[in-house]
Formats: C-alpha cells, sequence, structure tokens
C-alpha cells in the first residue's frame, strides 16, 4: 500500500496534465483510494467543466463509500460555475479527505474544509503542500490579487547580449530551449512585448509547437502607437491582439487600430504606459498569466514596476562582445549591488546546448 505522500503526487501529476488549459481556474488532481486500491481518479482540465473530486466520484461510483480522496487542493464550498465538491464528497460517503493546500481563493478559504469537518469527514491537509503551492502560482497570485502572474522570460550571450550590436539576435539559443518557450507561450493567457520589438523584428507571437498549442493573447505596449498597420500581429488574424498605449497617441491612429478590431486600452497621460494600470486591466480581462518577452526597455520597465513574479532566463555559451550591444534588462538600472534584485528558489537546468536559470524576485 503507498504512503498518503504517493497518492498526492499521483494527484499532483493528474493536475499537472491540464497545464495551460484550466485558467482562470487552478489546475487539480484527485484519487480516490479504498484498501489500498485505486477507485477514481479525475483532473479538472478547463474552467466551466466538473471540479477534480467530481471526475474521481464519477469513475468511482458507489465505491466511493468509505474511500479516502486526495485532492491537491481544498474541495471547494461554493457555488460557482459547478456545484461545490464539499458536498459531493459527502454525499458519496468519502471518509477521509487528505488535502495538499487550501483555496486561496476567498470564496473557500477554509471553509470546504470546514464544511467537512462538520459532516464528520476526517481530513488531513498539508500534504505535498509546497509542490501544490509550485504548481498552481499562478491561480494563487491571480485569485489574491486581481492580477496576472508575470514571467519575464530571457535570453542572452554568455557575455549578458540580446543582440549584437547590429540589431541581430537570431538566434541567441537552440532548438530545444526555443521550443520550451512555444511551450510557455502555449501555458500562459497572453504575451507581451514592447513596440520597439514589433518594429525590429515584426514578431507572430504564436505558438508553433507540434502537434499544436494554444496561441495567447498579444500585447503590445506602445506609448504613442508607433506600431505599423502591416505588423504580422495586426494582420495574420492568429489571436487577440491588445495595444497598451497613452493618452499621448495619435486619435486617427486609434480609430483605425479599433476599426480592425484590434483593442487599444489607454493607461493614462503619463510619459509611459503604466505597468501598474496595465497589469490591473489585463486581470479584469480574466489574463491570469503574462508572458513577458522583453526587449530591454519593458522588462526594465516592469523591473522598476516591481512587478516580476518569475524570471526565465536562457544562457547560450555564446559571445558577441559590443558595449553597445543590449542587454536583457535596460535603463539606468541599479546604483548599488547591494539593492540588487535576488532571486529565491533558483533552479539550473540544462536545456539542450543552453543553460536555463529561473527563480522569483525578492522584492524588498
Ligand atoms: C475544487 N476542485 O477541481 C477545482 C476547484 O467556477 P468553478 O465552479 O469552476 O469554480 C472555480 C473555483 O473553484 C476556483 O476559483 C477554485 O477556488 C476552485 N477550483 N476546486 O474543489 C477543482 N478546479
Ligand atoms: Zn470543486
Amino acid at each position: 500500500m503507498m504512503e498518503h505522500r504517493e497518492y498526492m503526487e499521483l494527484a499532483l501529476k493528474l493536475a499537472a496534465a491540464a497545464r495551460g488549459q484550466t485558467s482562470p481556474n487552478p489546475m487539480v488532481g484527485c484519487v480516490l483510494v479504498k484498501n489500498g486500491e485505486v477507485v477514481g481518479m479525475g483532473a479538472h482540465l478547463r474552467a466551466g467543466e466538473a471540479h477534480a473530486e467530481v471526475q474521481a466520484l464519477r469513475m468511482a461510483g458507489t465505491k466511493a463509500k468509505g474511500a479516502t480522496a486526495y485532492v491537491t487542493l481544498e474541495p471547494c464550498s461554493h457555488y460557482g460555475r459547478t456545484p461545490p465538491c464539499a458536498d459531493a464528497l459527502i454525499e458519496h460517503g468519502v471518509q477521509t479527505v487528505v488535502v495538499a493546500m487550501l483555496d486561496p481563493n476567498p470564496l473557500v478559504a477554509g471553509r470546504g474544509v470546514a464544511k467537512l469537518k462538520e459532516a464528520g469527514v476526517n481530513v488531513l491537509t498539508g500534504i505535498c503542500e509546497a509542490e501544490a503551492k509550485r504548481l498552481n502560482e499562478v491561480f494563487i497570485t491571480f485569485i489574491t490579487t486581481g492580477r496576472p502572474f508575470v514571467t519575464v522570460k530571457t535570453a542572452m550571450t554568455l557575455d549578458g547580449k540580446v543582440a549584437t550590436y547590429s540589431g541581430s539576435s537570431r538566434w541567441i539559443t537552440g532548438e530545444e530551449a526555443r521550443r520550451e518557450v512555444h511551450r510557455m507561450r502555449h501555458e500562459h493567457d497572453a504575451i507581451l512585448v514592447g513596440v520597439n520589438t514589433v518594429l525590429a523584428d515584426n514578431p507572430q507571437l504564436t505558438t508553433r509547437l507540434s502537434p499544436g498549442g494554444k496561441n495567447p493573447i498579444r500585447v503590445i505596449v506602445d506609448t504613442t502607437l508607433r506600431i505599423p498597420m502591416d505588423a504580422n500581429v495586426l494582420t495574420d488574424g492568429q489571436a487577440p491582439t491588445w495595444i497598451f498605449t497613452t493618452e499621448h497617441a495619435d486619435r486617427t491612429k486609434r480609430a483605425q487600430l479599433e476599426e480592425k478590431r484590434i483593442r487599444v486600452f489607454s493607461t493614462g497621460d503619463g510619459p509611459k504606459v503604466d505597468i501598474d494600470c496595465l497589469l490591473a486591466t489585463l486581470g479584469e480581462q480574466q489574463v491570469s498569466s503574462l508572458l513577458v518577452e522583453g526587449g530591454s526597455q519593458i522588462n526594465s520597465a516592469f523591473l522598476h514596476a516591481r512587478a516580476i513574479n518569475k524570471v526565465v532566463a536562457y544562457v547560450a555559451p555564446k559571445l558577441v562582445a559590443g558595449q553597445n550591444a543590449p542587454t536583457p534588462f535596460g535603463g539606468l538600472g541599479i546604483e548599488e549591488m547591494a539593492d540588487a534584485i535576488s532571486l529565491m528558489d533558483v533552479s539550473f537546468e540544462k536545456v539542450g546546448n543552453d543553460m536555463k536559470i529561473s527563480g522569483y524576485p525578492v522584492w524588498r
């Protein structure tokens, strides 16, 4: 017979199988076990569809009576798009519920566990909690702040450059790293670049994976609406494109864009697009995760707004030199090394011939 942790790890794997398709909902997995036998399994696959517990209960049928449920997230207690899972577990006679983490959704936040306990169900919490929190880092941020979880992804040479002095930048990393980036695009609700990147590279910002993937909403930061009307992101129709600008933008250009069904948001009359306002707006639009693919000015704007939740940096073993060659984060920068932004929970991974370093900035 397996231990609590092993069943929970299985439930976490089931949950993670739906990565990139549950937004704005969390990924959740559930395993039902009775007398050492797995009698039901389920995962939440899509917002609006059945929750993990319901899927597992359906599979188990009458065998759920007296079983132990392993759930990666506290069973819900509220009527959302679907009825409460806590009620379903109680009705099916589940005896014990093992929970990895409480639901940070203020509508639930402990009420699911309380409901189960009141009904006489044994509840055990905190099994594989750290793993569960990592799995749902996006959901936790979105449901508690109303803003998207922001990942800044960069790719640079060993000497820290994102392009040569002449602006040439294809490609810095190898194929494996580039494939990973397309996977990241698939997993995010939206992708963001600055207009300078559009002007320099005319990117599509789509997910090119075989056998296919979901395209994120394309967000362009463009203070004065310099975007060319024939840019790929405006003409290819592959995914929605939203432009964030300011009151300094030309009204006629704005109308032209809106005529092409491009959404244009103004963040006010500040000198630059206000990152804070941009994030609040994206959150209102149910964008729970945002992948920032730079340029150096945009990355630096996010840094100065302290608006980065995660950094994923690919470092390619190449040298291009050049004191004017751009680096991942531009702007004036921080004066004292003692004030550098440190990352925590850092991981180092070899991807093809490149090194991937990821971590979570500590904002003091
Ligand atoms: C669970 N099991 O599998 C999931 C839960 O609108 P709804 O009905 O889909 O509810 C969404 C909320 O339910 C979501 O914000 C989170 O609090 C919880 N998600 N809960 O017991 C699941 N996906
Ligand atoms: Zn539920």
